[in-house]
């Protein structure tokens, strides 16, 4: 068993003699850990992930790299998101229960979580791409994004114990930092890791020239700084979902903090309109009906978020904000401050959407969406829609736009012609 040894990163080969020890895992993946068999299988930036598979099942162990695995050892980065991690995914089981991978053991100085085997879930940007419908995925996402914002506020926490959490995912501070940088700043200007798809110049700097955006952006990033409203997963991308033709789960919640209530399903919309951006370069004959399908489960979202968060609103409000003593023991509806926060919370959200729009065509660490499709030629019109579409909502953010509006307008980008 790992525990108490230094650190050292886990190998396919290394990994059954140096986790024998850990009883929850034999149990779950057989006794004799000889005859487990292990895959490594990370595709993400930053971790190693591996199945782990024997005769009573299969279990995942997920290890931190002490650096960025997408960049390598020049980027150093703490082991220590590892045990953010654990305990996000801790908090978002209790926030909304099922909703996570089962955590079996967790060890510190590993840096490694050993959890649930989901299958045969895959990850839903794979299932976009491929042109895949999940049923309940947009009800899934809409209840968690409202449960776990809604219950990880001072809405619904007490005081104390909210402020602790705080305090707690506080100590997360270069993942998050990479939020800051590669989300909120680098698309707009030449940072040094930045790349785009060549003929985009124009756009490109378009949006770069566009200073009243480029307040805008900076304003978003301000309140994601600075509003610890909530404990946001923080990273919550079609590659952070898992899903088989039903069923939908929750990973990878590393870039946890504190921060605005519509950071979570912000970053969500924009990772579905990215995906029907670049549906023309995927889809043959099915096109049209898909992209329906896509914008159908941004609406979707959006509305059974709103939808939860009324309800959470109106049964679990026990925390010190908006309390039943100020409205309804007065005799007054607290539905008008219900809809403030909501306005707020969409305030923040388009604008965090159009803003991952832009990061994931213009820094580090583009998306599979675009990114498969090979032909630069047939990738940077559907980008360029991708982009204007952001800027557009940016711009737009602050006056009350609603999702079906958003949808509107994805509409009628995906008619232009912006190169
Ligand atoms: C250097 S990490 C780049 C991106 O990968 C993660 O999944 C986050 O989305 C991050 O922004
Ligand atoms: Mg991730």
């Amino acid at each position: 068993m790992t525990t108490g040894a230094a650190y050292e990163a886990l190998t396919v080969e290394t990994l059954p003699d140096r986790l024998a020890g850990i009883a929850v895992l034999a149990a779950k993946v057989g006794p004799e850990a000889g005859a487990w068999q292990v895959e490594e299988v990370g595709d993400g930036n930053l971790n190693l992930v591996f199945i782990v598979s024997g005769p009573a099942g299969k279990a995942i162990v997920k290890q931190a790299l002490p650096y960025v695995r997408l960049v390598g050892d020049s980027w150093p980065l703490p082991l220590y998101r590892a045990f953010y991690e654990h305990h996000a995914l801790t908090r978002q089981a209790a926030r909304d229960p099922g909703s996570v991978p089962e955590i079996y053991h967790f060890d510190e100085a590993q840096a490694l979580i050993v959890m649930e085997f989901l299958a045969p879930h895959v990850i839903l940007r794979r299932k976009l791409i491929a042109g895949e419908h999940v049923a309940g995925l947009a009800g899934f996402l809409g209840r968690f994004c409202a449960r776990t914002a809604f219950r990880g506020s001072e809405l619904s926490m007490a005081s104390g114990d909210k402020k602790a959490d705080a305090a707690l995912f506080a100590g997360n501070v270069e993942i998050p930092a990479i939020t800051e940088a590669l989300v909120f700043t680098d698309p707009y200007f030449e940072a040094e890791m930045n790349n785009h798809t060549e003929g985009l110049g124009p756009v490109v700097a378009e949006l770069r020239g566009d200073v009243a955006l480029k307040i805008k952006a900076q304003r978003a990033l301000q309140r994601f700084v600075s509003n610890a409203e909530t404990m946001v997963h923080g990273d919550l991308h079609s590659g952070s979902i898992m899903s088989t033709a039903d069923d939908s789960r929750v990973i990878d919640p590393e870039f946890v903090q504190y921060g605005p209530l519509g950071f979570d399903i912000g970053m969500l919309c924009a990772n579905f309109l990215m995906a029907y951006f670049s549906q023309p370069a995927h889809r043959g004959a099915e096109l049209e009906t898909y992209q329906a399908w896509i914008l159908g489960l941004i609406d979707e979202t959006c509305a059974t978020f709103e939808t939860e968060f009324r309800h959470l609103w109106q049964t679990e409000r026990t925390g010190i904000l908006y309390p039943r003593t100020l409205f309804e023991d007065q005799g007054h509806d607290s539905g008008p401050a219900c809809a403030e926060v909501l306005a707020g919370i969409w305030r923040d959200a388009w604008a965090v959407c159009g803003i991952e729009m832009h990061r994931r065509c213009l820094s580090l660490a583009h998306n599979a969406d675009f990114e498969e499709i090979a032909d630069p030629a047939i990738r940077a019109p559907l980008e360029a829609r991708n982009l204007t579409m952001g800027a557009a909502l940016i711009h737009a953010a602050d006056g009350g736009l609603t999702a079906a509006e958003v949808c509107a307008m994805a509409r009628e980008f995906n008619g232009k012609d912006v190169l």
